[in-house]
């Protein structure tokens, strides 16, 4: 069984990314807390000798350490068969989503909540924008949801894991009740919320908090 070492902070959706897809795969991990809030991550020495790229989350294998929640969850499904599609149309398809979503919805996500939830006194300019941006890229996710059950079509895949990361951490904090406002959403979330051995991302990802605003 590989040994896996998740570097993490609770707050990061993106490594509830992996922690969800290591124990949905039935694989355990080390979790490895990480002082995100109080800047680690950009300092050189952190930067030097875990991920030059300066981000979280960083998934170490023995002694190799990956960072991109996509090429690592695409390994992962080739790893355990699991979440990967059937053939190459949904291959495809698993690529097209999972480059939207990082570019897209879970980027814009995070900063968006980061700044509304967890920052002192955000620019409301920067909020506005930030959230015109998120409000179109769920208005998407929304009406490709409400005529099949996935993403991808009627099975779950890692674009459905990593597209609901940012969007599973409590109202407070996002400022989106998905069952107010988004049905076809709401529904999905659900769903992927019944998978066998799914977590929430606070049960996966424990430790200290990032002091909350909201
Ligand atoms: N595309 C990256 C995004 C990783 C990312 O942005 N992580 C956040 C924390 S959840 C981060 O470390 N941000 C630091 C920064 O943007 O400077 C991935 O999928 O792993």
């Amino acid at each position: 069984m590989t040994h896996y070492r998740l570097h993490y902070f609770p707050e990061s959706g993106n490594s509830y990314k992996l922690a969800l897809m290591l124990t949905l795969c039935g694989q355990k991990f080390e979790p490895v807390w990480t002082d995100f809030g109080g800047g680690i991550t950009r300092t050189p020495e952190w930067r030097a000798s875990v991920n030059p790229m300066g981000e979280i989350p960083v998934l170490e294998e023995y002694d190799r350490k990956l960072t991109q929640t996509a090429p690592i969850l695409l390994r992962l499904s080739q790893r355990y068969g699991r979440f990967g599609g059937t053939n190459e149309d949904e291959r495809y398809e698993i690529l097209r989503w999972l480059f939207w979503d990082n570019q897209k919805l879970s980027s814009f996500m995070a900063t968006y909540r980061y700044m509304h939830a967890f920052t002192p006194s955000p620019d409301p300019a920067v909020l506005k924008f930030l959230k015109w941006r998120v409000d179109d890229f769920l208005r998407i996710l929304e009406t490709r949801l409400a005529g099949q059950k996935f993403v991808i079509g009627e099975e779950p895949t890692i674009v459905d894991i990593s597209m609901m990361a940012y969007l599973s951490f409590p109202v407070v904090e996002s400022g989106y009740d998905f069952a107010l406002s988004h049905p076809a959403i709401d529904a999905w979330l659900k769903r992927l919320a019944a998978l066998p051995g799914w977590k929430a991302p606070y049960d996966l990802l424990p430790g200290k908090r990032l002091q909350m605003y909201a």
